[in-house]
């Protein structure tokens, strides 16, 4: 099962996204150790670094797990790396804010890729905050050439000052492709293995505060380190009226507006070479400080003393381009020191997130946006999109977790007006392993009133169907140990009377069981069990169609969300009371219809039937 590359050799020169050039420069580094928890924009860093036959790969359960995976590894001397999204960092940042203090042995880098314009996240935030909290230094990428360089630079760095390194990417970085020469590859050789020392490695109080004036010097000297980067470089001009500072895809940004203006590209960016902005700040008559997001750099320059422009009339979120920067720097730009290139991006089509046709999900929502006065406590998945059109039947999203911890805080809160309220949390299985289990043990332990729906698809959907220990595969695809939710649940003390495993698309029984547990005090537990359609495991069945002559347009199906069924025509009508009603006929996308039958089972009039030409002799069930 096991897929693998054949790598270009070196001195090839190959188009590359930055997440594949991250995942080639670890192998080029002779890395041993690679783990991430998925999550956009940098889930494809480690399904590449997958297919080099000679790294360990793994997924982690979350990103704290795969930063102390990295921490082993490094301990031992062997280089090593993990990569998260932005937020995955505030969930790894317990380990780092203390292998700050220990530091490391082989090198070990961090990649961190912040979801700057909301691509696909539950914030959007600046990570570049971790390295000054951190006291860790910080290499930003402005293309995947230098993701590739940056990398393998950082592996030296990582080593020079036994601490780990931060390459900061930015969705943009991860998955533009452009060309990148492909250097040698290095052999890492370890020494000794895990050398015992516990005055570094046991991080008791006594120990550690003996480590801080260690960090305190590693400071000044990575100070001097990225005054003399390679990465931190001016760029010239006889242009001298604006001079902008810039890192990241924020560098492209401001080249491609202003050709001709002098620019000092910050990538080995914390700590900021503050002698070498001193030296640009004198070449020009004003300077402009452009970054994503937050005014980072442009702050610590302020505290220098050194007059510049940034937030002012930047925006503080979201993507900067040069569509962005020219208006917001009009009132400071002198028309010359603009380029007058003056391509406007295209405007695209808005395609707003669904759920797949025939997503396990679909059939929950369906029955959850059907019952009332309940409080609906959502996370983060697939099933996070249950919030919007046609179910509204989420009411709360967070963290990754979290829906475990606001049922039982909005459980325990409830006051005379809302005793009868039904709490509902809805967890997909990946996020209830990264998260949320703690959560569901808190809500034990405290003896919450709380009916929680994991929805087992085995497969963490959202990021593109990676495999978890809930489907029993590793990142490779190969057999792995399979965890069994509902022993596990029981394991945490939910009475088994109250752990049901439930097909998905059995809407009857699912809503009778929802019904059921709500109306009881205490915590339950239902567990639907229908793969992701993604996914190997999941089988088609025969499509269905809608015979025009018996459709009564009554939308029922319609309220399931399924993107395979579609309004052609829309009528107003007297129903017999009087009432004036909408009506909506439909027909189903036969390519898209993978036969899973939850429209099947609104249809009153049984206007829904098989496409017979593509009935298949053997009725296929989903198991
Ligand atoms: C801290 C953090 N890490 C990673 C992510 C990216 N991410 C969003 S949802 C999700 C997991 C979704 O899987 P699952 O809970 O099984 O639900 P599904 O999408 O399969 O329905 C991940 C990894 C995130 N949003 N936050």
């Amino acid at each position: 099962m096991t897929k693998t590359l054949s790598p270009p050799p070196a001195g090839t020169r190959i188009l590359m996204s930055g997440n594949e050039a991250v995942a080639r420069a670890i192998w080029d580094s002779g890395a041993r150790v690679a783990s991430a928890y998925p999550g956009t924009p940098s889930t494809e860093i480690l399904e590449y670094i997958s297919l080099y036959s000679d790294i360990y790969a793994e997924w982690s359960v979350n990103e704290k797990v795969s930063l102390e995976v990295a921490i082993g590894a490094s301990l031992t001397g062997a280089r090593a790396f993990c990569a998260m999204k932005h937020v995955g960092l505030n969930v790894a940042s317990d380990a780092l804010m203390t292998l700050t203090l220990t530091g490391v042995v082989g090198g070990l880098v961090i990649a961190v890729a912040d979801d700057v314009g909301f691509s696909s996240s539950q914030n959007e935030q600046d990570s570049r905050y971790w390295g000054r909290f951190a006291h860790l230094p910080i290499f930003e990428p402005s293309d995947s050439q230098e993701a590739y360089v940056m990398t393998k630079a950082a592996f030296a760095l990582s080593e020079r000052f036994a601490a780990p390194v931060i390459l900061r990417m930015t969705a943009r970085i991860c998955h533009v492709k452009c060309v990148v020469d492909i250097g040698e590859r290095e052999t890492h050789r370890v020494a000794e293995g895990f050398v015992k020392d516990p005055a570094r490695w046991v991080m008791v109080p006594g120990n550690a505060k003996h480590r801080v004036p260690k960090m305190l010097a590693r400071d000044r000297s990575l100070r001097e380190a990225s005054e003399n980067s390679p990465f931190n470089i001016i760029e010239n001009s006889n242009d001298r009226r604006v001079g902008f500072i810039a890192s990241g895809a924020a560098y492209m940004h401001v080249r491609e507006a202003y050709p001709n203006a002098p620019i000092l590209k910050l990538g080995f960016s914390c700590p900021p070479p503050i002698a070498m902005i001193r030296r640009f700040s004198k070449q020009v008559d004003t300077l402009v400080v452009v970054e994503e997001t937050e005014p980072l750099i442009e702050t610590e320059i302020r505290a220098i003393g050194i007059a510049v422009h940034g937030k002012d009339l930047l925006p503080a979120n979201g993507e900067l381009s040069a569509t962005v920067l020219r208006p917001a720097l009009a009132p400071l730009s002198p028309s010359a020191a603009i380029s007058q290139n003056t391509i406007e991006p295209q405007t695209v089509f808005p395609r707003p997130p669904t759920m797949c046709a025939a997503c396990p999900h679909l059939g929950i929502y369906y029955t959850l946006s059907q019952m009332r006065n309940t409080n609906i406590s959502g996370d983060i998945g697939c099933y996070t999109l249950g919030a919007g059109q046609p179910w509204n039947a989420l009411d709360t999203c967070i963290s990754m977790g979290a829906s475990m911890g606001v049922a039982l805080g909005m459980d325990k809160a409830r006051g005379a007006d809302d005793e009868n309220k039904k709490i509902v949390a809805v967890i997909g299985d990946s996020t209830f392993m990264h998260m949320g289990m703690q959560g569901l043990l808190d809500i034990i332990y405290n003896r919450g009133n709380v009916t929680i729906l994991l929805l087992d698809n085995r497969a963490v959907g959202m990021t593109g169907g990676q495999n978890n220990p809930g489907n029993g595969r590793d990142i490779h695809g190969n057999a792995a140990p399979r965890i069994d939710f509902a022993k596990l649940v029981e394991a945490f003390g939910v009475d088994p009377e109250r752990i049901h495993v439930v097909n998905s698309y059995e809407l009857p029984v699912l809503f009778k069981t929802l019904r059921e547990e709500t109306k009881k005090t205490g915590v339950s537990v239902i567990i639907t069990n229908q793969p992701c359609v993604l996914i190997s495991d999941y089988v088609k069945q025969t499509p269905y169609e809608v015979e025009e002559s018996l459709c009564t347009g009554c939308g029922n199906c319609v309220d399931v969300g399924c993107p395979a069924i579609h309004v052609i025509r829309r009528e107003k009508a007297v129903k017999p009371s009087g009432k004036e009603v909408e009506l909506s006929f439909v027909e189903i996308e036969t390519v898209a219809c993978t036969g899973c039958n939850l429209c099947v089972q609104t249809c009153a009039p049984k206007a829904i039937r098989h496409v017979v030409s593509m009935l298949q002799n053997e009725p296929v069930t989903i198991s």
